[in-house]
């Protein structure tokens, strides 16, 4: 404007000039300066026009950037909410975070104080341990010993019964002897009698007849002896030098030799081969039993009316 301004004046100048000079060459400096006037005209409507749309575009660039700016902002509100937001849920994370921190700080000083009190209590099993240990050690070789001495003992328990049975064994033929003893001291025989066991035995010194020997004994408080047991058999093959009856026959049965008390015979001193019931001497076969000193004083059967010894028997 000022420049438009500056040509203005200018060309009042210029015009003033000519039109005190009246001359051809004043008419083309007129055409010439209207020239340059309208140029400048022109280009001050250019400029102005450029200017204009400077202001235009200007105008247009400021709504496009605030535009821009207003999306930009409402973008950034908007992420800005978002951070605001993710800021609220972080801090609120946060809390709960170090609220979880501090509990689980609690947490591991008590897991620490337990620890601290679980060590104590592990160092006081172990000491515990390894005198129970140490205990158990000496127990164990107490109880071998024991056992050593438990076996020691069963072994002298066991020889002591078996001693103390034997002595039990012993101590019963003892009192058996004794009692015998006794008996034969105590009580004693007739005479001509002779005593063994708890019996007195006779022999007679006549021979008679198996019936009649009997009733000789009878006559005398006693019977035909009775024998019982080789005891008995070894006492009367000491006692006669003769063969003589005694008390068994099979008179009733024959074939059944019974005592004179009616037992069947159990104990039997037989001869080989005997009783045979041998006729060679009587008819009626033999049905009464000798002791035979010929034959080592083994029994015989023998016809029961012939004539030999006897042996009589009574209880003492
Ligand atoms: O050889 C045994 C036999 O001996 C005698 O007969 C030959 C006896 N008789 C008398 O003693 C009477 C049998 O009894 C005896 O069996
Ligand atoms: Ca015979």
């Amino acid at each position: 404007m000022e420049e438009i301004y500056v040509n203005v004046e200018y060309e009042k100048a210029v015009h003033s000039k000519s039109s005190t000079d009246h001359t051809g060459p004043k008419i083309s400096e007129n055409i010439f300066y209207r020239a340059i006037v309208l140029c400048l005209g022109l280009l001050s409507v250019f400029l102005l026009i450029g200017l204009i749309i400077l202001v235009v575009h200007y105008h247009y660039s400021i709504r496009s950037a605030a535009a821009e700016l207003s999306t930009i902002k409402a973008n950034m509100t908007e992420s800005f909410q978002d951070s605001e937001k993710e800021l609220s849920i972080l801090t609120a994370e946060k809390d709960q975070l170090k609220s979880k921190l501090s509990s689980v700080t609690k947490e591991k000083d008590q897991l620490n104080a337990r620890l601290s009190s679980l060590r104590t209590v592990k160092e006081q099993l172990n000491s515990n341990l390894s005198s129970l240990t140490a205990e158990k050690d000496q127990l164990k070789s107490k109880l071998s010993s024991v056992t050593r001495e438990k076996d020691q003992l069963n072994d002298r328990l066991s020889s002591l019964t078996r001693e103390k049975d034997e002595l039990n064994a012993t101590l019963i033929e003892i009192t058996k002897e004794r009692d015998r003893l006794e008996s034969v001291t105590r009580k004693h025989c007739p005479a001509e009698w002779t005593i063994f066991s708890s019996s007195c035995y006779f022999l007679s010194s006549q021979s008679d007849s198996w019936t009649n020997a009997r009733r000789d004994c009878q006559n005398k408080g006693a019977d035909l002896v009775l024998i019982e047991s080789l005891k008995e058999q070894e006492f009367l093959s000491g006692f006669t030098s003769e063969s003589a009856w005694i008390g068994l026959s099979d008179r009733d049965e024959e074939g059944t030799w019974k005592w004179i008390d009616g037992t069947t015979m159990t104990f039997g001193y037989w001869d080989v081969e005997e009783p045979n019931n041998s006729v060679a001497n009587s008819n009626d076969g033999e049905d009464c039993a000798e002791i035979k000193v010929q034959k080592g004083h083994k029994w015989n059967d023998k016809p029961c009316n012939l004539f030999v010894r006897w042996i009589c028997e009574k209880k003492v």
